[in-house]
């Protein structure tokens, strides 16, 4: 049950992982550049929420899981998804409603999930995937398949009275789950100050949740902690809550343009400069000689390409058959 603000001191990252981190941030960068241009230019129907800003949690938070972990997402899942392993041609298609799509192209963007990387969904519901990930925990420890369960949601999820019926029983039963909380600053258009009382991990420590908080814009601290977590969690020693201090660039949704009322423009401007999780990482890399810009140049080029291949693929794809709009839909 302890608190801690973890240092950049003693970290065990190699070059190889870091540079696999820089890759998947680059990738869930360039994608979600991509869905803001479908939804301007009106090929994406509804609306999406991007993860731009916030690349170095998921990717830091993945990275310390195996393949057969499980997360839940949230409304603002892309990067999560594809952090875990996800397809980005199947994701544009499900996200412009295709057959392709990892829902047939009936669940679009809030929906997302890909079993066999171990995502049980994204959840248009705040904090609606606490009960679904406590739960996969609950099953790896009954069958004892010494896997792990992430939770990932935000600040405005701490509301939300499910998270804290399953924490009481994750702690309990000392589940292998981590509950990653994305602190961004902000549900929807308010700042969270106004919506939450106290300190975010005070609510985990009341459980005897350990906790931990980290920058979340650091993706080698995020997976060096992450690695901890996940390694007590497996020895069962239960349960953990991790903050990560993030920030997102964009609106609430793509839709959220004019932001001057809610946030200044110079707070947006002082994160992307000082605080953006790909320069940082690059930086850092380079500083430390343990690669070089073209290293790095090669790495967002070939992404570009995936995500541009990814997209023509998608858009190209054929929308599911008139006959099945029924199948696969449950209300
Ligand atoms: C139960 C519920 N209440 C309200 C909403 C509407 N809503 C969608 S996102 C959101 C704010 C979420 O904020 P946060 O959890 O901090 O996530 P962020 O958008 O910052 O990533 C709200 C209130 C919802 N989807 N579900
Ligand atoms: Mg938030």
């Amino acid at each position: 049950m302890v608190r801690t603000q973890v240092q950049r001191t003693n970290l065990d990252v190699d070059v190889e992982q870091s540079l696999h981190m820089y890759q998947q941030m680059a990738k869930i960068r360039a994608f979600e550049e991509q869905v803001n241009d479908l939804y301007k230019s009106a090929k994406m129907p509804g609306l999406a929420h991007l993860y731009t800003g916030e690349e170095a949690v998921a990717v830091g938070v993945c990275e310390a899981l195996r393949r057969d972990d499980y997360i839940t997402s949230t409304h603002r899942g892309h990067g999560h998804c594809l952090a875990k392993g996800a397809s980005v041609d199947r994701m544009f298609a499900e996200l412009l409603g295709k057959e392709a799509g990892y829902c047939r192209g009936k669940g679009g963007s809030m929906h997302i999930a890909d079993p066999e990387t171990g995502n049980l969904g994204a959840n248009a519901i705040v904090g609606g995937s606490a009960g679904i990930a406590t739960g996969a925990a609950f099953s790896a420890k009954r069958l004892g398949t010494d896997q792990v369960a992430v939770c990932f949601f935000g600040d405005g999820a701490l509301g939300q009275g499910l998270l804290y019926e399953v924490m009481n029983m994750a702690a309990l039963w000392k589940l292998p789950i981590i509950y990653v909380c994305e602190n961004n600053l902000y549900n929807e258009y308010t700042h969270y100050s106004e919506t939450t009382a106290g300190e975010l991990t005070a609510r985990a420590k009341a459980f005897g949740i350990h906790s931990e908080i980290v920058d979340g814009q650091d993706a080698q601290l995020v997976y060096a902690t992450m690695q901890q977590l996940v390694a007590r969690a497996r020895r069962g020693e239960g349960p953990a809550f991790l903050q990560c201090d993030t920030y997102r660039y964009y609106g609430h949704h793509v839709g959220d343009i004019n932001r001057a009322y809610y946030r200044s423009k110079e707070e947006e401007q002082e994160w992307m400069t000082t605080r953006d999780p790909l320069k940082t990482l690059a930086a850092r890399l380079v500083a430390q000689k343990l690669t070089d810009r073209s290293v790095l140049d090669q790495i967002d080029k070939d992404v570009q390409a995936e995500v541009e291949q990814g997209v023509q693929f998608a858009l190209n794809a054929p929308y599911p058959d008139v006959s099945e709009v029924d199948e696969d839909v449950y209300a």
